[in-house]
């Protein structure tokens, strides 16, 4: 009954709160379809966040999404995808800790890059960022950002 999904990830700086970020999902009436613990390439990030490449902080954030590991969630639920994005907060951690001390950004993140969490923005990106992890031709292990048979 209008069941949503959408795609969280617990970033490098968070992945030792790994357990509290979950016991958060399941508190909040979501429920993990999959989950998925890897590390990304450096062409793998960049093709995730592409629509990021021409911003001045796309390098450290390739950098910083390669650090180690992280940990992809499909999460379903009810208006999943504005219900994540608001449990996380602004995308600044610093934003978010002005927003609220609940808010998991807040509660787990470290500076403007550095936010702790993931979450898709619309029902379109969660479709292609599922796929990308858990499946698909473009996805984790294939995608490469600069092969000619990559699609961006
Ligand atoms: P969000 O993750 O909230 O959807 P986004 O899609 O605009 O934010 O950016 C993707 C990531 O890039 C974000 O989680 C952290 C980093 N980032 C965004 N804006 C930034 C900025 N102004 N300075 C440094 N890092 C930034
Ligand atoms: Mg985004």
């Amino acid at each position: 009954k209008n069941q949503e999904r959408t795609l969280a990830i617990i970033k490098p700086d968070a992945i030792r709160h790994l357990g509290e970020i979950i016991s958060a999902v399941y508190e909040n009436g979501f429920n993990i379809a999959r989950m998925r613990m890897v590390k990304l390439s450096q062409n793998e990030v960049m093709y995730f966040y592409s629509e990021h490449k021409t911003k001045d902080f796309f390098p450290r954030l390739c950098e910083f999404m390669t650090s180690g590991p992280l940990v992809a969630m499909e999460l379903v639920g009810p208006d999943a995808v504005n219900r994540w994005r608001s449990m996380i907060g602004p995308t600044d951690t610093q934003r978010a800790r002005e927003q609220g001390s609940h808010l998991l950004r807040a509660r787990f993140g470290t500076d403007g890059t550095r936010n702790a969490l993931h979450g898709s923005d619309s029902a379109s990106s969660a479709q292609r960022e599922i796929s990308f992890f858990f499946g698909s031709k473009y996805g984790v292990n294939t995608a490469c950002y600069n092969d000619t048979t990559c699609c961006i």
